[in-house]
Formats: structure tokens, sequence, C-alpha cells
């Protein structure tokens, strides 16, 4: 009985339908006229769009990318092991403009069939390796240099369901609240309320978690916790679509205290200049080929 009360349709629901201005048409068509933010990109059909080889640097681990939620992970957790001494980890970032179709380009789609940063490639191994999907390059390296992912069993499968946990649930976080909180040409109260819903939802299992842990996957910090940081720990803490207050995230003191430990790492500060096109011109690192490229050659070392 209680559950069901849940579902009662109300006097907003019937609103919202009578007020209801799209019919769907019998089969869809594209048309890049619907005024959104990523309208210029966004298309039914994959595949390259031109030819382009990738470019290739000097280091083991070349990096395509571009400083969003998903691409910082993959530069948080290089510069976490470099941190670490791994002198394997070196890499190149190449910048992939998303907004330009950079990520259309044959080199690319080779790299990633799904045209989606980050991608890296591995020439360190005999046939150059591609890995696609940010938790995949995560895992990959956290296996490849033994290093923030769990050596037990037990430890290991309680990371990687959080990490599986954060690639299904950011896109209700990115390309449902994000996209129409932020994004959408038209604010679509339906819309903003399922995924704000959502996210809070999200935000409160963390929360919990985090009551119990210091860190998402134990009393140790993961690849787990980059990945999941890099959406959530940046939204609460203000970094991500300015929905801070909208969120109230004051109530999830957990996952601000955690957020605020990690955004103090020095990897994580790094992580997060590279291939960074937005923000003050000292935190964007358009391009990174050497540990020194943070301090000698950011936006506003080289515009000056
Ligand atoms: N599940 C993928 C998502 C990657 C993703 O959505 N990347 C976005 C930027 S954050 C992108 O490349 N968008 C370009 C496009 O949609 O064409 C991952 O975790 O790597």
């Amino acid at each position: 009985m209680r559950y069901l009360s849940l579902f009662k349709t109300t006097e907003k629901d019937l609103k919202m339908n009578q007020s209801n201005d799209y019919v769907p048409p019998k089969m869809w068509v594209h048309t890049s006229q619907n005024g959104g933010t990523f309208a210029n990109i966004n298309k039914p059909t994959a595949g390259s769009l031109y030819e382009e080889t990738l470019p290739v640097g000097k280091h083991p681990l070349q990096l395509y990318s571009m400083g969003t939620p998903n691409g910082i992970k993959i530069s948080i957790m290089l510069e976490e092991l470099l941190a670490l001494g791994h002198t394997g980890a070196e890499y190149d970032a190449w910048l992939c403009r998303i907004h330009k179709g950079e990520q259309f380009s044959s080199g690319f789609v080779e790299a990633n069939p799904n045209s989606k940063i980050p991608v890296l490639i591995d020439h360190s191994v005999k046939t150059p390796q591609r890995i696609f999907e940010s938790g995949a390059i995560l895992f990959y390296l956290a296996e490849k240099f033994g290093e923030l992912l769990p050596t037990t069993f037990e430890g290991r499968t309680e990371c990687l369901s959080w990490l599986f946990w954060q690639m299904g649930s950011a896109p209700y976080l990115g390309g449902g609240f994000g996209h129409f909180y932020k994004y959408a040409p038209k604010k679509i109260e339906y819309a903003i309320d399922r995924f704000t819903m959502e996210t809070k939802r999200q935000l409160d299992v963390l929360d919990h978690r985090l009551d119990k842990e210091s860190y998402i996957s134990g009393p140790k910090y993961t690849i787990a916790d980059i990945a999941i940081w890099s959406w959530y720990g940046q939204l609460v803490l203000g970094q991500l679509y300015d929905a801070d207050k909208f969120l109230n995230v004051t109530i999830y003191k957990n996952v601000i205290a955690w957020a605020e430990k990690i955004n103090h790492r020095n990897a994580v500060i790094r992580g997060k200049m590279v291939n960074r096109t937005s923000g003050d011109l000292d935190t964007q690192l358009h391009e990174r080929h050497s540990s020194s490229d943070f301090e000698l050659r950011n936006e506003a070392v080289l515009r000056k």
C-alpha cells in the first residue's frame, strides 16, 4: 500500500500530459535544427567522416581526449601512476575537440569505433593495443601497473562493482540531468524532475557508502574513486553544471568530505588540467607531452 501511493497520478502529471505539444511522427527523421548545444555533432549514424591519422608522440602511452569528466579520469590515473614512480606510464595527451567533430576522423574511429573520448593506445606492447571506454582504460592501467586496484578477490570485486556502477549511473547524470538542466534549448520540467530525482538518489547511494568507508571501495583510494569523483565529486564541489545549489548538495556531507580530500591530490590537480579548454588559462594544458608542461606550457604561459 505504501508503495502504491508513491506512483499515484498527480494533478501535475495530468497538466503535463495536456500541455504536450509534440506528437511523435510515424517514423522519426533526423534534423540538425533542434537547437541543442551538441546539435552539430550529434547524429544517428556511426563511422568515420573524414580521413586523418592520429598523431603519435614519443611516449609509450598515447591518450586522445578532452578535459570532460570522462576524459580526466585517464589523465588523473596516469598522473597517479607517474607519482607512484611508474615511468612506463609516461604519456602524450592529444586534444580531441569533440565539438569540432574530431572524434569522427578515420584514425580516431579505428581506435574507438564508438567515436567518444577518451581513448588510449599502448605502444609499449608488440602490437599497439587500443583501449576505449574510460572504465576499461582505468582497469587496463590498474592491471598493467598493479596499482589502485585491491589485490584480494573480495576487494577487487567490490572495486569493480563500483567502477561498473559509475559506468551505468553517470549517463543519467550527464546525458540526463546535465543535458536537460544545462544544455537543452527548452527547459522541460518533466525531464529535469526525472533526472534530478535520479541524480539525488545516486548521491544518496554514495553518501551512505561513504558513511561506512573512507573511500568508495574500502579503506584505500582506487580506480573506483577516480571514476566516481570525476562526475559526482566535481558535481558536489560545484565544478559541473553549476548545479550544486539546485541539487542542495550540502546534505551529502560524506560525499563532500571525500570529494574535497580527492580534489587536493596533486595528481588530480594535474590530471584535471590535461586537455582542458575552459576555465582559468593557468588551469588549461591543451596538450601534454612532458611533466614540465604543466608549468611551462599551460595556456597562461603560451598566450603571454
Ligand atoms: N562510456 C564512455 C562515454 C564517453 C563519452 O560520452 N565521451 C563524450 C565526452 S564526455 C564524447 O566523446 N562525446 C562526443 C560525442 O558524443 O560525439 C566512457 O566512459 O568512456
